[in-house]
């Protein structure tokens, strides 16, 4: 009986510890993210900086490190398809991380097409359970 009891609480503990690796960030079912600017499609004069802006609704804003109930931090994927949500968002030149809370940011494209995609990030920049992410928008610059 003892070593039924000790099985059942050895089990109990790492049942307890992958919970606690797997718990990511709620997000509210509802937060909607979205691109403000460019719009899907649009043609962008080469050589000129890009003003992107995101729009999110039913969440809010928060700097990295900040750890506020329903909040995140932007990050704009250029040109790469959603990473893991289960893990950091990589930095990187496709993966911009927004963590001062910004909600605008200037980006240089080469000429040729492009797709832009949001993804919010927690204080950790993990993506939060649900993930939020935006429609992936292409643009052209020529
Ligand atoms: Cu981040």
């Amino acid at each position: 009986m003892d070593k039924l009891i000790s099985v059942v609480v050895v089990l109990m503990m790492s049942l307890s510890i992958s919970v606690a690796f797997a718990a990511r960030t709620p997000a509210p079912k509802n937060a909607y993210l979205y691109i403000g600017w460019p719009n899907d499609g649009e043609v962008l004069p080469a050589g000129k900086p890009i003003r992107v802006w995101f729009g999110l609704r039913n969440m809010g804003v928060a700097p990295k490190g900040v750890n506020k109930p329903n909040t995140g931090h932007h990050h704009l994927l250029i040109d790469t398809d959603l990473p893991p949500f289960d893990e950091e968002i990589p930095a990187d030149r496709n993966h911009l991380h927004l963590g001062a809370g910004q909600t605008e940011t200037m980006i240089e494209l080469e000429p040729g097409t492009h797709t832009l995609q949001l993804l919010m990030g927690d204080y950790n920049h993990v993506p939060h359970d649900p993930p939020v992410y935006s429609k992936k928008i292409t643009v052209y610059v020529k």
